[in-house]
């Protein structure tokens, strides 16, 4: 097996504003990534988010906004590559390779497609089925390494390292590395406020399911206060939040924004009521947001400067995608590449 130099690539959808799930699961994680030593590559990944319809103005700002989530969570452009996927030609390129690598079989298993497309699936489009492999694409056109993300994007990871073993089989080489996915942290999986079984998210219809990252601070302590719970007291331990995924998530949310276990939580908070328990997390929350809040708006009056750094960013990260590119299209055998 090659050796492969560490390098980690991740990436979010403009698809709608960055919720706390977000933040938690991967932006602020990918702050901390970035002063550990390694190259890091964070992309805006617009083609994606076009698998499921978006009004070209809101793709646009949208696109804007995640770019000054990044920025506003710590993300150093100058030190991290900061791009949208749409710039960088070779993702696409790639991404049609591997969709004449990976099995419609593989596919179909995704859980995400079944969430996404629904019932009907004759009438999702033929990208939101294809979206892994784009995904396995824009991780491997960097020959990344790790790749930092919440739980739900386990599976597309694992259908990742599938299509670049069968790619490296097919044409004996070993070429694509096995990317490893880096899931880490207390609030890898942060759930709906209203529905404690159910994935945050920027496309949930309930505004009050989610705290947008450009909710202002009473609107966070009043989600917080209307979030749902049950009537127990906090438990001492972890066993007692079995069953009670509510209250785990909210524990959850504390020790992730608060850079603490959730048995460090418990241990500040076990015996008390959510009527204590809810304000203590909604000033944490409030703390801890705001300034990304505040320095996201700064930003977003700035569109030149944001397109500015995103130019930049892709620029950088065609440097290194071609090369990877031109490699795979020789290997594959294609004539002039
Ligand atoms: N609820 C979450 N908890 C932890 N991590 C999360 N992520 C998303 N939601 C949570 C992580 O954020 C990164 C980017 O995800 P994405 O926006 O590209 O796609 P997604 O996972 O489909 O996020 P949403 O909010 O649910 O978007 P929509 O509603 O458009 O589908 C990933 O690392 C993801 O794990």
């Amino acid at each position: 097996m090659a050796e492969f130099t560490p390098r980690v690539f991740s990436g979010i959808q403009p698809s709608g504003g960055l919720t706390l799930g977000n933040y938690l699961g991967a932006l602020k994680r990918f702050a901390d990534v970035q002063d550990a030593g390694v190259e890091t590559i964070y992309c805006m990944v617009d083609l994606h988010a076009i698998t499921v319809w978006q009004d070209p103005t809101a793709l646009t700002r949208a696109t804007r906004e995640l770019c000054a989530g990044f920025i506003a969570s710590g993300i150093d452009p100058e030190k991290s590559i900061l791009f949208n996927q749409s710039q960088v030609p070779a993702h696409a390129q790639l991404a049609w390779i591997f969709n004449c690598v990976a099995r419609m079989g593989w596919m179909q298993r995704m859980t995400q497609w079944k969430d996404k497309a629904g019932k009907n699936t004759q009438n999702a489009s033929l990208g939101l089925f294809a979206y892994p492999a784009l995904m396995a694409a824009d991780i491997l056109v960097y020959h990344a390494t790790h790749v930092p993300v919440g739980e739900d994007q386990k599976q597309h990871l694992e259908l990742t390292r599938d299509i670049a073993i069968k790619f490296n089989n097919d044409f004996g080489v070993d070429f694509f590395p096995e990317t490893e996915p880096v899931i880490e942290g207390a609030a890898t999986r942060v759930m709906s406020l209203r529905d404690g079984t159910k994935k945050m998210s920027k496309s949930d219809p309930s505004d009050m399911s989610r705290i947008n990252l450009t909710d202002d601070a009473d609107t966070i302590a009043q989600k917080i206060r209307k979030a749902r719970t049950d009537a127990e007291p906090l438990p001492g331990d972890l066993d007692g939040l079995t069953a009670r995924p509510e209250a785990r998530n909210l524990v959850n949310i504390y020790a992730g924004l608060a850079d603490m276990s959730a048995q460090q939580v418990l241990n500040a908070h076990g015996g008390q009521q959510f009527s204590a328990f809810k304000p203590a997390l909604a000033d944490l929350a409030v703390d801890r947001l705001s300034p990304i809040s505040a320095e996201m708006s700064r930003l977003m009056q700035e569109p030149a400067e944001i397109d500015a750094i995103l130019a930049r960013g892709a620029e950088r990260a065609n440097t290194i995608a071609a090369p990877i590119l031109k490699r795979t299209y020789e290997i594959v055998g294609m004539v002039g590449a």
